[in-house]
C-alpha cells in the first residue's frame, strides 16, 4: 500500500542528504586548504610554541566541541601535505613539530566544524531540494492546494534547522516531513468512544458514488460495532437501484443483523425513519443507513440525498470513497460536503492503492477525519485510520 508516496518521501530525504553531504565537503575543503597553506609556517616552530598558541586558541568546552574530540587528528590529506612540504626536515626537530601541527588543525577544525553545521540549509539549498517534490506529491494523488500546505510546512520546519554535531541529516528531514504531513490532519476522532456517549441509537447515514464500497463498509461496521458489544439495525435506504437490498440482506443474515427496507423505488428516508423507530423500540444502539450511490454532479439524486439527512438527522454522515480514485474521490468528497455535511470519510480499496495520497487530499480538503482505510473484502478488513500512524508508515 501507498508505495508511490513512500518512495517519493524517501527521495525528497536523500535529495536533501545530498544537498547537506555537498555542502559539508566544500566546507572541508577550504579547512584542508586553508590549513595547508599555513603549515610550512607552522612547521617551523617548536612544539613550545604551538602548545603556546593553541592554549591562547582554546575554545569554551561545549558539547559540540567535545563531539568533535574523538576525531582529534588532523585530516589525512593534511598529514600527507605536512608530510610532502616539509620532507627535507629530519630528525626529533621535525617530528616535535608535526604533533604541534596536527594540534593546532585539530583545533581549527573544530572551530570550522561548528560554524558550517550551524548553517544547516538557507533557502537556496531548500528551494533545490522542493524543487521536484511538488510534483511528486501530485503524481502520488495528493491534491494541488495540499501539495503546496505540505511544502510550505516542510520549508517552515527546515528553514534555520540547526543541526547538532553528529546528528542524522535524515532524521531532520524526517521529522520535518512528519510534522509537516501530520498538520495537513485534522483532529483525530475516535469512532467508537462517539458511539458509546452518543445518545442511543446512534444514526449513520453512509453516502457516496457508485460502487465504491458503501454497502460492504456498512457490513464491515456493523461487525466492528458488534464485536464491541454493540446493538445494531440496518436500513436498506438504497431503493434505488435493484438487487441492493438483498446484498445488505445477506450480509445482515451472515452477521445475524436485523435490516429494515421497503419495496424498489420507496422513499429512502421513510425506510431510515422506519429503522430509526424499530432501534428505538428494540433499544439497539446504532442505526446504519445505506443509501443508493449517486454522481455527486446529478443535481436531483443529490437534492434526494439532502432530504434523507434532513429528515432522520443523522448524528453522522460518513462520506465513502475509493482510495484509489484520486483526485476525483477529492472532488467528490467536497461536493457531497457541500450538499449535505458530511462528517467523517472512509477510503475503501486501499489494499489496491499504490498511490496514498488520496486520504491526505480528503482529509485536508473537507477538514474533516478519516476514519477507517478498507483493506479488503472480508468483514475485518476494515482499519482504523489514525494519522500518526498512516505518517509513520508512510516514513518508514
Ligand atoms: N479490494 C477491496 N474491495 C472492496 C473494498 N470495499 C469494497 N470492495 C468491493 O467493491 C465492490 C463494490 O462494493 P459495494 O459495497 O457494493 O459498493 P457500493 O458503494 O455499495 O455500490 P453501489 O451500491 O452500487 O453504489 C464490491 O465488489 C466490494 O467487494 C475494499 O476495501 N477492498
Ligand atoms: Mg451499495
Amino acid at each position: 500500500m501507498f508505495e508511490r508516496l513512500k518512495a517519493k518521501l524517501k527521495k525528497f530525504t536523500e535529495k536533501v542528504e545530498s544537498i547537506v553531504r555537498k555542502k559539508e565537503e566544500q566546507a572541508k575543503a577550504e579547512v584542508v586548504e586553508e590549513a595547508a597553506e599555513e603549515t610550512p609556517k607552522i612547521a617551523e616552530k617548536t612544539q613550545e610554541t604551538v602548545r603556546e598558541e593553541e592554549k591562547a586558541e582554546e575554545l569554551p568546552a561545549t558539547a559540540a566541541v567535545s563531539a568533535l574530540e574523538e576525531r582529534e587528528a588532523a585530516p589525512p590529506a593534511v598529514e600527507k601535505k605536512v608530510k610532502r612540504r616539509r620532507g627535507r626536515k629530519e630528525g626529533e626537530e621535525a617530528e616535535k613539530a608535526e604533533v604541534g601541527v596536527k594540534r593546532k588543525l585539530g583545533v581549527k577544525e573544530k572551530l570550522k566544524a561548528v560554524f558550517k553545521l550551524e548553517a544547516f540549509l538557507d533557502e537556496r539549498d531548500l528551494d533545490a531540494a522542493l524543487s521536484d517534490f511538488e510534483e511528486d506529491l501530485l503524481e502520488s494523488d495528493v491534491a494541488l492546494p495540499v501539495a503546496e500546505a505540505i511544502i510550505s510546512n516542510v520549508k517552515e520546519a527546515l528553514l534555520g534547522k540547526r543541526r547538532k554535531i553528529g546528528e542524522n541529516v535524515s532524521k531532520i528531514v524526517l521529522e520535518a516531513l512528519k510534522e509537516a504531513l501530520l498538520n495537513v490532519f485534522p483532529e483525530g476522532f475516535d469512532f467508537e468512544e462517539f458511539v458509546r456517549v452518543r445518545e442511543k441509537p446512534v444514526k449513520i447515514v453512509f453516502v457516496g458514488v457508485n460502487g465504491t464500497g458503501k454497502t460492504t463498509t456498512i457490513a464491515k461496521i456493523a461487525y466492528f460495532l458488534k464485536e464491541r458489544g454493540f446493538s445494531v439495525v440496518l436500513a436498506s435506504a438504497d431503493t434505488y437501484r435493484t438487487g441492493a437490498v438483498e446484498q445488505l440482506e445477506k450480509h445482515a443474515d451472515a452477521l445475524n443483523i436485523k435490516v429494515i427496507k421497503h419495496r424498489y423505488g420507496a422513499d429512502p428516508a421513510a425506510v431510515v425513519y422506519d429503522a430509526v423507530k424499530y432501534a428505538e423500540a428494540h433499544k439497539k444502539d446504532v442505526v446504519l443507513a445505506d443509501t443508493a450511490g449517486r454522481m455527486h454532479t446529478n443535481v436531483n439524486l443529490m437534492e434526494q440525498l439532502r432530504k434523507i439527512c434532513r429528515v432522520t438527522r443523522p448524528d453522522l454522515v460518513i462520506f465513502v470513497d475509493e482510495a484509489i480514485a484520486g483526485n476525483d474521490a477529492v472532488e467528490r468528497a467536497r461536493i457531497f460536503d457541500e450538499y449535505v455535511g458530511i462528517d467523517a470519510s472512509i477510503l475503501t480499496k486501499a489494499d489496491m492503492d499504490v498511490k496514498g495520497g488520496s486520504a491526505i487530499s480528503i482529509a485536508y480538503i473537507t477538514s474533516k477525519p478519516i476514519l477507517f482505510l478498507g483493506t479488503g473484502q472480508k468483514y475485518g478488513d476494515l482499519v482504523k485510520f489514525d494519522p500518526k500512524e498512516f505518517v509513520e508508515r508512510i516514513l518508514a
